[in-house]
């Protein structure tokens, strides 16, 4: 066989050298340089291949283990590196080495959605998860939270169940990543406490548009103490710079159809186009005179502060800045803790809370094989870290010396003693009298304010407007209605409405078209809370474009004039400008030049981008009127509540595609103003609502 035949397969004639350049040189993990990289070793051309080929095994071998059992939540995520800056002054609260004011910690996040598989859609109904590594030079601190204040159940003896009945079902594998399902709201109904997060769970908090433009939450009660061992409570916040924006739920399952990764590409290509993603932190801080004095448990992860009794004070900037250089080694291998803290921060007696402690260093033993999990470098701490733990499986240390044990006097003898405690920079944790912990006998209860399951989630109810709410009741009705245990759960899950409120729970019932059920007894009455701005979404969107696509279609015939002037008015407006033709190679306009498009028609729909424009000349809007895929870009945009803009030759695919007059639909040139918006009043137009 001559040298070329062996070197030829697989590159379509091209050698292997060309291919390579002047690459380094393929080893095996042992470092032993590899001759070939196409053929195995054989008997003879077309003989048995030999055990021998130790360069096949070792492949073969590796290959073979490329996957890890991935999380049991939070399986499909994405992360990226960033920093945190400290901008104001908290010395007085914590003397957290990451709050010095000016100071600049590295971080790594990781955004996930909750019930679905690592390879599920972006795009389900789902709680989103927001964990942040701080790498501090105090060790890391991982504020592992979600981009919802409050949780499902209040004690974490039950989350395995309420894992359970919302991932697939045991038996048929599916549904997966949604919680419209048998299982999850037979589980739920019987659990009153998880009213208040479904609330949250059916609003469309779990449809953001973007990662970047989500809240994020700590949602546990914590400490934060000063120098002087001062503990006061704490509630986290992360508030995103370009406001809130979620999808509607018709605009969330068309999203699922065209574009599995939108809410991962979407991050990937901020960062990388140096749109970098930025959130402030910001804090709730009170006092065990204020919690006692609350209609609510402050350790109870079913409730949070309404920011109007205590005001969210910003102490710094989360700025999303590097993508990762190897989903796996980063994304995939990132572990997070909530038992990671630093001096000046501590946990509270949240039952929830507690049990994360565990929970997460156990799952990563599992998930990446070793207690050594730690020495992956993006988990192990940018400070200087030792100990006297030793061995285990994957140990990439090498300690020197025979200390490793602790009190030893090997220093006494000129050896290496190894580090020591320190009583000035080590951890202590608060003496639980500072917070309304209390302590005593072992009971398996839980505190009397725990019992209250409905007032919060009334508050939310009520703190949403007209449209919001008509969302809320709809997703309950598409929800249960996807329940097949009819008799038994949609009316068990309205009785329980009927003490958040009556006119959402009747909405339900009508919706499902079931008899309105008895008010299911409360274990403790509700109380009403005054509402609140801050919860709901609508009252805390931005108008602007920054950080938003535009799709601008065009085709043969468009004006060259009309496309650079919307283009250039986009873009000074911060966003993206995204040209969308019948073909990807481009449309003739009508000067003869051709421009090239960014998307083709048939897979560019109007559901990835936040306003349209259509851009037509005579012939071509003639031409798009006989396209399907024309006009329901066009009638997406509609339903989707999004800003249309419209040369005037493309009236009649705006007609056909039935868009209706309303302030969203302009010409050209008021369309950048009326792309800053959504139009929620066109909604009853274009859909019965709950
Ligand atoms: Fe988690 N959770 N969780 N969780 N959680 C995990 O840890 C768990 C809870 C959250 O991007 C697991 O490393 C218990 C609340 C996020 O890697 C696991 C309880 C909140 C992530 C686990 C909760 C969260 C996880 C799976 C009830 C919001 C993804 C893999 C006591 C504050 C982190 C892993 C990432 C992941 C357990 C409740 C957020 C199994 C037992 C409340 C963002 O350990």
């Amino acid at each position: 066989m001559t040298e070329a035949f062996k070197t030829n397969q697989g590159h379509g004639g091209e050698t292997h050298q060309q291919a390579q350049g002047d690459a380094a040189v393929l080893t095996t993990n042992h470092g032993v340089p590899i001759f070939d990289n196409q053929n195995s070793l054989k008997s003879g051309a077309r003989g048995p291949t030999l055990l021998e080929d130790f360069v096949l095994r070792e492949k073969i071998f590796h290959f073979d283990h490329e996957r890890i059992p991935e999380r049991i939540v939070h399986a499909r995520g994405s992360g990226a590196h960033g920093v945190f800056e400290a901008t104001d002054d908290i010395s007085d609260l914590s003397r957290a080495a990451v709050f010095t004011k000016g100071a600049k910690t590295e971080v790594f996040v990781r955004f996930s959605t909750v019930a679905g598989g690592a390879g599920s859609v972006d795009t389900p109904r789902d709680v989103r998860g927001f964990a942040v590594k701080f790498y501090t030079r105090e060790g890391n601190w991982d504020l592992v939270g979600n981009n919802i204040p409050v949780f499902f159940i209040q004690d974490a003896l039950k989350f395995p169940d309420l894992v359970h009945s919302v991932k697939m079902e045991a038996d048929r594998a599916y549904p997966q990543a949604g919680s419209a399902h048998d299982t999850f709201w037979d589980w739920a109904s019987l659990m009153p406490e998880t009213t208040h997060m479904l609330m949250w769970a059916m609003s469309d908090r779990t449809l953001p548009r973007s990662f970047r433009m989500m809240e994020g939450f700590g949602v546990h009660t914590f400490k934060l103490v000063n120098a002087q061992g001062k503990a006061s409570f704490v509630k986290f916040h992360w508030k995103p710079r370009l406001g809130l924006q979620s999808t509607i739920w018709d605009e969330a399952l068309k999203l699922q159809a065209a574009d599995n990764d939108y809410q991962r590409r979407d991050l990937w290509e901020a960062i990388d186009t140096g749109d970098f993603p930025q959130w402030d932190l910001g804090i709730q801080v009170f006092d065990e005179a204020f919690a006692e004095a609350q209609p609510y448990d402050v350790l109870d992860a079913t409730k949070l502060i309404p920011e109007d009794d205590v005001p969210v004070r910003i102490i710094g900037t989360l700025t999303l800045n590097r993508n990762p250089d190897n989903f796996f080694a980063e994304t995939e291998q990132v572990a997070f803790l909530p038992s990671n803290i630093v001096p000046g921060i501590d946990f509270s007696n949240d039952p929830l809370l507690q049990g994360r402690l565990f929970s997460y260093l156990d799952t990563q033993n599992s998930r990446l094989g070793t207690t050594n999990f730690h020495q992956i470098p993006i988990n192990a701490p940018r400070c200087p870290f030792g100990n006297f733990q030793r061995d285990g499986k994957m140990q990439t240390q090498v300690p020197k010396g025979r200390a490793n044990y602790e009190p030893n006097s090997l220093a006494a003898h000129g050896e290496e003693g190894g580090p020591r405690e320190s009583a000035e920079r080590g951890f202590v944790t608060t003496n639980a009298a500072t917070g309304p912990d209390e302590q005593g006998e072992k009971l398996r209860v839980r505190a009397e304010l725990f019992a209250d399951h409905y007032s919060q989630a009334r508050l939310f109810y009520r703190s949403q407007d007209a449209h919001e709410q008509a969302h809320i009741a709809s997703s309950f009705v598409f929800e249960l209605s996807k329940v097949g245990l009819l008799d038994q759960v949609p009316p068990r899950m309205v009785g329980n409405l009927r003490n958040v409120d009556e006119e959402l729970a009747k909405r339900v019932a009508d919706g499902l078209g079931i008899d309105l059920p008895e008010r299911n007894d409360a274990a403790r009455e509700p109380v009403d809370m005054d509402p609140s701005d801050a919860l709901s979404i609508h009252k805390n969107m931005k108008a602007t474009l920054e950080g938003r696509a535009v799709g601008i279609l065009i085709a043969d015939g468009s004006d060259a004039g009309e496309i650079d002037a919307l283009v250039a008015a986009v873009e000074s407006a911060k966003g993206k400008a995204v040209l969308v033709a019948p073909k990807v190679g481009g449309a003739k306009l009508s000067d003869g030049s051709v421009r090239k498009a960014d998307g083709q028609l048939a897979g560019s729909p109007s559901q990835i981008f936040d306003a349209v424009a259509i851009v037509l000349g005579e012939e071509g809007c003639k031409a798009l009127l006989k396209e399907g895929a024309a006009v329901q870009f066009v009638m997406d945009a509609f339903g989707h509540l999004k800003a249309i803009g419209a040369s005037a030759a493309a009236r009649p695919l705006l007609d056909k595609a039935g868009v209706e007059p309303d302030g969203g639909v302009t010409d050209l040139g008021g369309f950048v103003d009326a792309a800053k918006h959504r139009y929620y009043d066109r909604e009853p137009k274009v859909r019965t609502l709950a």
